[in-house]
């Protein structure tokens, strides 16, 4: 390929423009900066890219919050760039941050010297995936809002849904028209490939708009991801339509490898004038009509080697408190379905050790975990005698891993529960075993509880039998109801129990006063006033001894209620085995959800359902038709048929009493 030498002179003119007009920033000066910059050092771009501002004659106070790049410190592997990631420079809503910032920060990025393509690729951070030369980070886009809350339909902010508010694209408009020059060089990826404008040589030398990959799927249901996973009912994402019109989410979109100039990573291999022997680079897509287009800068995975490691320590607030544990990860255990790799100074309780999690589906890691209570991942940290516990959640990493750090209270023998929903899979748990020597006694002090809490069961506890618990909370000096109880992760109380072989883990829920369509992520709007008895219904797999924690909030304070409950063998069932009519169409409903989720149905007739409910714990005391005012009672462990009017063509969502496991029957 011949490759045309960088277009120095253009550059040359500019200055003097410069000096003569009002300190405005205008395109011209960002790209004579961006273009000069390197020529004067002629250093390795990655060194001298940077749009520094020495803090010259200005006072501490003040040069800690000066705007551009304040040092670039190269070391043998790594490049440091520092800044207060302020400029004056307007890239609009790609330098949009993620979260609202109130405080002076002082970022050092850590980018890698030498970039090498990644066998294969791993999965950005949550927060920051690169820095622009101005020193302003390269904020993760995708991720920071979803429909329902549910983390698995993100929508876009740079989709224009409604035009009256445009969005801000800063100086990106004139980078994107200015096809009379080669773009600048942007930013770098924390992969260390640089990030560029538009425009770029093409195979013969000549100037070209770059293209993106990347196409809005052919859907009209949001009911698979572009990676074919199909999703559950209760993960479905709204129809395709006006108010949710395709290209609302980062979702609706899919690469297509024989469409335009980057591939799925959004970059290609290329000449430019900073890399006159050719790089892998970034570049800012648009459209054949010359708007910015998805997936505008990064994607979130990166086409160079970077490891886990190096993204956590790519980008940091040095205004911050440390907040980690550094240390490699000193235990590992891998399950089908997850892995967890255990970081710290040792292995030993009373100290921070870092719990990190990579959840896998069919062996691809799973990024997206869906927020149920408000949460990707629920951890249940339960000591093996059941008299230590804690709910902690671990929050997505580098990696696409899920960390929380936790200090256990005493040495011994712990069970951890990791329970979450990936995309296209009903609720899993997956538990690990953890063994910690201790150094020291236990000295556990028990606070005594400020609170009376009953809980009265409906019926005596039996294997295999339904049973509705009821909690009531008094204050403990003047017996009084406690009536402001706050929403705990979206409900008014969390109830888990396990039973003493670990062998049983149930992990249940209130029964809302008011039964609700509402989805199962709990938006607490819809909570109503706080309850002042709190119900819940569950049962247990077979007789023994069980702990239950019952949690709930008051005063920002997060209450942990232990009971210890014995369980008495199941009554012997008396009761018939239901005849299923041959026409039924057969559903079954456990802990999984219900299966199968979809069901086709003839329109216009109407017809029977048998619904069979598992005998193992699981909160499908109902199946709830919303459109049709329909619910029906499901006895735990046998087979109900239900009889349904007929239906027009269409589809009918269902659900359990709680909204927590949802089906669709499609009339076609
Ligand atoms: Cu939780």
């Amino acid at each position: 390929m011949g490759v045309k030498r960088p277009i120095v002179p253009i550059a040359l003119i500019t200055p003097v423009a410069m000096i003569k007009k009002t300190p405005q920033i205008k395109i011209g000066t960002f790209l004579w900066l961006c273009l000069l910059v390197p020529l004067t050092r002629a250093a390795e771009p990655i060194t001298s890219a940077w749009i520094i501002n020495p803090a010259t004659n200005q006072p501490a106070s003040l040069a800690r919050i000066r705007p551009e790049v304040h040092s670039v410190n190269p070391t043998e592997k790594h490049i440091e760039i520092r800044s207060a990631g302020l400029s004056l420079y307007d890239l609009g809503a790609l330098q949009a941050p993620n979260d609202h910032l109130e405080r002076i920060r002082q970022l050092r990025f850590r980018i890698p010297r030498c970039p090498i393509p990644a066998k294969q690729s791993i999965g950005a951070r949550p927060d920051v995936w690169g820095v622009f030369v101005n020193g302003v980070p390269i904020y993760n886009l995708f991720e920071a809002t979803s429909y329902q809350e549910q983390n698995l339909w993100h929508f876009d902010p740079l989709a224009q849904r409604d035009n009256s508010h445009p969005i801000n694209l800063g100086m990106l408009p004139n980078l994107i028209a200015d096809g009379t020059r080669h773009s600048p060089l942007l930013g770098y990826a924390f992969d260390g490939y640089p990030i560029y404008g538009p425009w770029g040589f093409g195979a013969a030398g000549e100037l070209r708009r770059m293209h993106s990959g990347y196409r809005l799927r052919h859907i009209t249901r949001r009911t698979a991801l572009a990676n074919g996973i199909v999703l559950t009912p209760a993960q479905y994402g709204p129809p395709v339509n006006d108010e949710y019109p395709l290209g609302t989410f980062v979702e609706d979109y899919e690469f297509d490898s024989c469409l335009g100039d980057l591939d799925e990573f959004n970059g290609r291999f290329a000449v430019t004038p900073e890399y006159p022997q050719g790089t892998y680079a970034y570049v800012l897509s648009t459209d054949a009509q010359g708007r910015l287009a998805f997936p505008y800068l990064l994607t979130g995975q990166y086409a160079g080697r970077v490891t886990t490691d190096e993204l956590r320590a790519a980008f940091r607030d040095e205004a911050a408190p440390p907040s980690d544990v550094e240390q490699a990860g000193i235990l590992f255990y891998q399950d089908k379905d997850a892995a967890l790799t255990i970081h710290g100074k040792q292995l030993a309780a009373h100290q921070p050790l870092r719990l990190s999690f990579a959840i896998t589906n069919n062996g691809k890691s799973v990024r997206h975990l869906e927020y149920v209570h408000e949460r990707p991942l629920h951890l249940l940290v339960v000591s093996e005698d059941l008299e230590d516990f804690a709910h902690i959640h671990p929050t997505l990493t580098a990696g696409d891993r899920y960390e929380v750090t936790h200090t256990f209270p005493r040495g011994g023998r712990y069970r951890l529960y990791a329970d979450y929903t990936p995309p296209g899979s009903a609720q899993r748990i997956t538990s690990f075993v953890l063994d910690l020597p201790d150094r020291r006694p236990a000295s556990v002090v028990r606070a005594a509880s400020p609170y009376h809490v009953q809980l009265a069961a409906s019926s005596p506890l039996r294997a295999n039998t339904e049973i509705e618990f009821a909690l009531t909370i008094r204050d403990a000096q003047t017996n009084q109801a406690v009536t402001d109880l706050e929403p705990f992760l979206g409900a008014w109380a969390h109830f888990v129990i396990i039973d003493e072989r670990h062998e049983s883990f149930i992990h249940a829920h209130p029964i809302e006063s008011t039964p609700r369509a509402a989805s199962h992520t709990h938006d607490v709007a819809s909570l109503g006033p706080p309850p002042e008895t709190i119900r819940t219904l569950t049962s247990f797999p077979r007789a023994g001894k069980y702990k239950l924690w019952a949690q709930f909030q008051r005063n920002g304070t997060v209450i942990t209620q232990p009971f210890v409950l014995r369980v008495a063998a199941a009554p012997t069932n008396t009761k018939p085995a239901t005849v299923i009519p041959p026409d039924a169409f057969k559903l079954n409903v456990s802990a999984h959800g219900f299966a199968p989720a979809q069901l086709t149905v003839t329109p216009g007739k109407p017809f029977k359902l048998a619904v069979t409910r598992d005998q193992l714990p699981n909160c499908a005391n109902k199946i709830v038709f919303p459109a049709l005012g329909l619910s029906f009672n499901l006895p735990l462990g046998q087979t109900t048929v239900i009889e349904l009017p007929a239906l027009p063509a269409g589809e009918l969502s269902f659900a359990c009493g709680m909204g927590m496991y949802k089906g669709v029957l499609i009339a076609q």
